[in-house]
């Protein structure tokens, strides 16, 4: 079984959030037979997995996060004939597919949560319905998307839980009925060809056994990695025999001995986790609506801790800067300037050198930066759309409270994809359901095609690179002493090979602080042509340089 659970640490996973990756009927909305267009173009990149993020009925609330029937393709995506034909001619191209499981909760309209509703009793027991007068919640909680988590239903004289939006009502894992539903979910896409999951904030799934008030903090202490959480995962995955599929949980505020957890092989749980502490180093007091520089010396401790942390306990991470809930990389860590292409790829290195499977977001692998949205009517996402009116309430300006959006917002990452030069971007020949990005006419895939020097060619090199050496699959990490707080680097190891990984996160020429003696090292890649300079046996990077050296 290890070598089962682990056979995919030499993959890329490529992340694409259908709705705005390409459009093929012109209604604006991106859909199934748009991803099959793109096929050749994902199979050049060189990818091993696409994960599409959810595609199933859904009233769309969150964008499909709000799942209304887990069998069924919505139709603003096509049918299931098109995701059958998607399964087959990826795989023909060597790709598989993923698919995102929203396990955590079900939309409002699912047919078990409309059953609840209406007074069966056994539906309610699908999820987390707590008996209090309409007056006295049962807890204090803040929910994700803001405002309390739970809601009551007068006709039942019961509140519902609702971690997100209060049309995502939270399944209640406690029932092996529940249970049961979300193997057979599994059985049903695994029988159909799908290769792997995602499964969404599945550190929550498991609540606590007593329901108290949070004084210190907005309560998801009491439900992130939950008391039953890696029982839970273990019995889904054996039950539903997905031992052999690729599977990655998102897990939400959650620690580094659970993400050893839930990723050591041994345990039998999933291939890797997502976490997400170091992209928090720009929230301030770790509110994610309080706008603040990037914290580079905290991002450096991040990744040092999780990075051998993760080895130590023989954990797997996925790697990744962004996905469809950040703000673009390089406008956050990069320069979306100057150094736009520089700092573009250096951010790329940095991450796909790291120990763990790489994610590439659709449109990291070209650049793309923030959409630069100026007004509030160019926002869609629920959470974006709530915070507004929160930061109205406390008091900003809307100037201020849009400049907060303009940096903070999931739409950031949500703006269509940009293929071309020509109308909106070889999106959709129709209006897109969210605007384009401004620099949408310059940054796009047909002009970086065939460019040597293009960022789209130098993430086709790391991704080459993987495949060709194990030292990045399989060597150990160490992180190197640097004094500089905007100078990363880090050493891999294998046997006897040994690749060192150097980053300069500034516009503005550093210094590593160690000595390097050139002994037997060549650079195997950069993003600058010249060689690597050297100032008095120190390497001197230049703005944004990436530096690959190996022996
Ligand atoms: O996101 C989980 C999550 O908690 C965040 O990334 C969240 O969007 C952020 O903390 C808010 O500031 C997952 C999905 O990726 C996201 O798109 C869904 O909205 C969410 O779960 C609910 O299903």
């Amino acid at each position: 079984m290890e070598s089962k659970m682990t056979e995919f640490r030499d993959k890329v996973v490529y992340q694409i959030y259908p709705k705005s990756f390409q459009d093929s009927d012109g209604d604006g909305i991106g859909d199934l037979r748009g991803i099959i267009r793109r096929l050749d173009y994902l199979k050049d990149l060189g990818v091993d997995y696409l994960w599409l993020t959810p595609v199933f009925i859904s009233p769309q609330n969150d964008n499909g996060y709000d799942v209304a029937d887990y069998r069924r393709i919505d139709p603003r995506y096509g049918t299931m004939a098109d995701m059958e034909e998607l399964i087959s001619e990826s795989r023909k191209r060597g790709m598989g597919i993923m698919l995102d499981m929203v396990f955590n909760h079900t939309s409002t309209s699912h047919e078990w949560f409309q059953r609840a509703l209406a007074g069966e009793k056994e539906y309610q027991d699908y999820y987390i319905f707590k008996e209090e007068s309409p007056e006295k919640m049962p807890t204090n909680w803040v929910s994700k998307f803001g405002g309390p988590v739970w809601e009551y239903v007068p006709g039942l004289g019961k509140w519902y839980l609702h971690l997100f939006d209060v049309t995502q009502a939270d399944l209640n894992w406690e029932n092996p009925r529940v249970r049961e539903e979300l193997k057979d979910v599994l059985r049903f896409w695994k029988a159909k060809g799908i290769q792997g999951f995602r499964f969404d904030v599945v550190n929550l799934i498991s609540k606590p056994e007593v329901w108290e008030d949070d004084f210190e903090g907005d309560g998801r202490r009491f439900y992130s990695d939950g008391p039953k959480v890696h029982e839970y995962l273990k019995e889904l995955v054996r039950d539903a025999d997905i031992g052999d599929c690729v599977t990655v949980g998102e897990m939400s505020s959650t620690t580094l001995k659970n993400c050893v957890g839930y990723s050591n092989p041994d345990e039998q749980e999933l291939s890797m986790c997502f976490h997400f502490h170091h992209l928090k180093v720009d929230y301030k007091d770790g509110n994610k609506w309080e706008l603040m520089e990037p914290d580079y010396r905290r991002l450096k401790e991040l990744f040092r801790e999780w990075q051998e942390g993760m080895q130590i306990g023989n954990g797997w991470s996925a790697l990744f800067l962004c996905n469809h809930d950040q703000p673009r990389t390089v406008s956050r860590f990069g320069d979306e300037g100057r150094y736009w292409k520089q700092s573009a790829m250096m951010l790329a290195g940095m991450i796909h050198l790291m120990r763990g499977t790489p994610y590439v977001y659709q449109g990291e692998e070209i650049g793309m930066t923030n959409p630069h949205f100026a007004s509030i009517e160019q926002y869609r996402d629920v959470e974006s759309l709530n915070y507004y009116q929160i930061l109205r309430e406390q008091g900003k300006s809307g100037v201020e409270a849009l400049e907060v959006l303009a940096a903070r917002s999931r739409d950031n990452g949500r703006s269509p994809m940009q293929w071309n030069g020509e109308k909106n971007g070889g999106f959709s020949d129709g209006a897109p359901w969210i605007p384009m990005a401004d620099n949408a006419e310059t940054i796009h895939v047909q002009s970086q095609m065939g460019d040597s020097e293009s960022v789209l060619t130098f993430y086709k090199k790391l991704i080459t690179l993987r495949k060709e050496m194990k030292i990045i699959s399989e060597g150990t990490i160490c992180f190197l002493e640097e004094a500089d707080d905007r100078v990363i680097a880090y050493r891999r190891n294998l046997g006897e090979e040994e690749l060192l990984v150097y980053g300069n996160l500034s516009g503005t020429v550093r210094t590593v602080s160690e000595m390097f003696s050139s002994g037997g090292y060549q650079k195997i890649l950069g993003n600058y042509k010249e060689e690597p300079e050297m100032t008095d046996g120190r390497l001197t990077l230049r703005p944004y340089e990436l530096v690959v050296m190996y022996r």
